[in-house]
């Protein structure tokens, strides 16, 4: 089943220059925010070239065009003296929206939501990726229809198109469109399906830790200082689209797996939550959540507000978490009483620079507790010559004491599901004293 490639895409790949528009009304930014700048870090991950940024405050949106017809025409005039063709709003455009503003300025106009559907589609490699974007925009390109074909008629002259444009042909592409969802939902479903037997699997044995954070927050850094998988780490936006799982080592032999994901943004398109749900999987039936926010951003509380609320979106808000502060080797001079104040605000955070490795062993540690919490109190009996047995047991048992019985050794601590299960399953002779597995 074909997926919607990157060359359907609106923005082409070589520096595309672009104009930024944002229309605000009182209480749109969030406080320090800048008007347009995640905008600009959005255009600059798809490759635009920014050439001029227009911000408007308005008191109400203009329901044909979003900003006033003035405003239109001052876009137009500034676009074509600067050589861009296209247009980028920080805002969701209603279908009519987009289509009057097209028709207003005569230049391509991309919303918010397109923007990040076409960096989606661009990096999207594995299967399950493509799918997953294919469905969204789709379902974004769906209700547009009328407006994609007006660009298509414009680009070809408005003449000699299958015949024309008429309602009949638009309802003949409505129903392609329809059919392609629904024949990618189902292959989606299969992909779920598996994904969630391979977590399911994966969970029963292991204690499941899931890196989760704003975009660029620095998960995928993490990742590597603390596990050494060589996951890709780019200053863009989104650089991590598929999730990717590796063995973590706390010391003492015991390990948990960590796994990377997406990163979230603020006003996550809702198409992308939606056919998102197999790359959260991770996430979503994880044992713990390392909260990685970038302390070093002026808009560190905003972006924490807006993973939390994604996160009770995918119904992960009451996981147990801990509150990664990463970057605070880059924590600016004037940044950092603020920092100081968020510090005091959670206590229980930890801070930390992946790139430079300070704060991991705390880190670490801070995780191995956690995993021992989850683990089941037990004393257990094995003879002093199981040597193999005491062996696994000195490296991936949480001790608390031990001590002789005779010829037995009494261990008393926590084990793990892994642990259990392979003093279950294993030849050697494990008696449970205390805390017996169910
Ligand atoms: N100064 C500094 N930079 C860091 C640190 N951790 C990560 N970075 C940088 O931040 C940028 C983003 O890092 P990534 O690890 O790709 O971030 P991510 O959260 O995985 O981003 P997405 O996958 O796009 O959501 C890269 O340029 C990293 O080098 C840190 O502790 N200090
Ligand atoms: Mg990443």
């Amino acid at each position: 089943m074909a997926v919607p490639k990157a060359r359907d895409l609106k923005l082409s790949s070589h520096r595309e220059k672009v104009v930024l528009v944002g229309g605000y009304r009182p209480g749109d930014l969030l406080p320090g925010e800048e008007p347009l700048e995640e905008l600009e870090r959005l255009a600059e991950t798809a490759g635009a070239q920014v050439v001029a940024k227009v911000v408007q405050n308005i008191k109400e949106v203009t329901p044909a065009t979003f900003i006033g017809k003035g405003k239109c025409q001052e876009i137009k005039q500034l676009a074509t003296q600067l050589g861009a063709k296209c247009v980028l709003f920080d805002h969701d455009l209603l279908p009519g929206q987009g289509k009057n503003l097209d028709e207003a300025t005569g230049l391509k106009v991309m919303d918010r939501t397109e923007l990040i559907l076409d960096i989606f589609a661009s990096r999207a490699r594995s299967r399950m990726a493509m799918v997953q974007v294919g469905i969204a925009l789709l379902n974004y390109r769906l209700p547009r229809l009328k407006r994609l074909w007006t660009h298509l008629e414009r680009q070809e002259g408005g003449i000699g198109m299958r015949g024309g444009p008429g309602e009949k042909q638009m309802e003949v592409d409505r129903r392609k469109i329809e059919k392609q969802i629904d024949d990618l939902k189902h292959e989606l479903k299969e992909i779920e399906g598996r994904k969630e037997r391979m977590v399911r699997s994966r969970a029963k044995d292991n204690y499941m830790v899931s890196l989760v954070g704003y975009t660029n927050a620095g998960k995928s850094t993490l990742m590597r200082s603390l596990t050494g998988e060589q996951v890709l780490v780019q200053d863009k936006l989104f650089a991590t689209l598929d999730t990717k799982t590796s063995m973590l080592k706390l010391g003492g032999g015991n390990h948990v797996l960590l796994s990377d994901t997406v990163g979230f943004i603020r006003r996550l398109p809702h198409h992308l939550v939606a056919s998102f749900h197999a790359t959260l999987q991770e996430a979503m039936s994880a044992d713990l959540l390392l909260h990685v926010a970038d302390a070093s951003s002026p808009h560190v509380r905003g972006q924490m507000d807006s993973v939390n609320s994604v996160l009770k979106e995918i119904g992960c808000g009451k996981t147990e978490t801990i509150l990664v502060f990463n970057k605070i080797d880059a924590i600016k001079p004037e940044h950092e009483l603020d920092f100081n104040v968020l510090k005091h605000e959670h206590v229980e955070a930890v801070p930390v620079s992946a790139l430079h490795g300070e704060g991991l062993d705390r880190l670490r540690n801070e995780i191995r507790e956690r995993a021992r919490d989850d683990a089941m109190p037990l004393s257990i009996s094995v003879h002093a010559g199981e040597g193999k047995m005491l062996a696994f047991l000195a490296t991936h048992f949480f001790e608390d004491s031990r001590e002789m019985d005779g010829e037995n050794v009494i261990l008393h601590g926590r084990a793990s599901r892994e642990v259990l299960e392979k003093m279950l399953t294993s030849p050697a002779s494990v008696r449970f004293l205390k805390g017996w597995p169910k």
